[in-house]
């Protein structure tokens, strides 16, 4: 059974050139590109996409963050792609979560400077895909 998850490369990512290590790793796991964008969003999509950490104290960083620059929004399509991704990106918190050899265990050093997003669930993922790409 395929699923589709909504993958970000956020601003981080894209200004430290990263893109195509996120992609790589994306087709290497077997996954499949079905959208692929890079865009500025504003800060009302932001603000949805984040909806369920409205209440958290980094949430205004957070949205100040992924408005600041581009970032690459894609679906990412395959068998169980929401969990596939969420294991090639590692845990939230780059140095304590995520391990060595996923993304942001890799790469990142800071919980909000950390790389990529991943839908977390079926019910997120077809809430993101429709505010990502409401065109369908
Ligand atoms: P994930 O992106 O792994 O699904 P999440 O949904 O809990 O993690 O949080 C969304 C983003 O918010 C996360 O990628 C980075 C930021 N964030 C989470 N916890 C944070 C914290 N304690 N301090 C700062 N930013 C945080
Ligand atoms: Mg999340």
């Amino acid at each position: 059974m395929s699923e589709r998850t909504l993958v970000l490369v956020k601003p981080d990512g894209v200004e430290r050139g990263l893109v195509g290590e996120v992609i790589s790793r994306i087709e290497r796991k077997g996954l499949k590109l079905v959208a692929l964008d890079l865009r500025t969003v504003d800060r009302q999509v932001a603000e949805e996409h984040y909806a369920e950490h409205a209440e958290k104290p980094f949430f205004g960083s957070l949205v100040e963050f992924i408005t600041t620059g581009k970032v690459v929004a894609a679906i990412v399509e395959g068998p169980r792609a929401i969990s596939a991704f969420r294991q090639l990106a590692g845990g939230t918190d780059p140095v304590e979560k995520a391990a060595p050899g996923s993304l942001r265990g890799d790469y990142g050093l800071e919980v909000q400077y950390n790389l990529v997003h991943g839908s977390d669930s079926p019910e997120s993922a077809e809430r993101e895909i429709k505010l990502w790409f409401p065109e369908g």
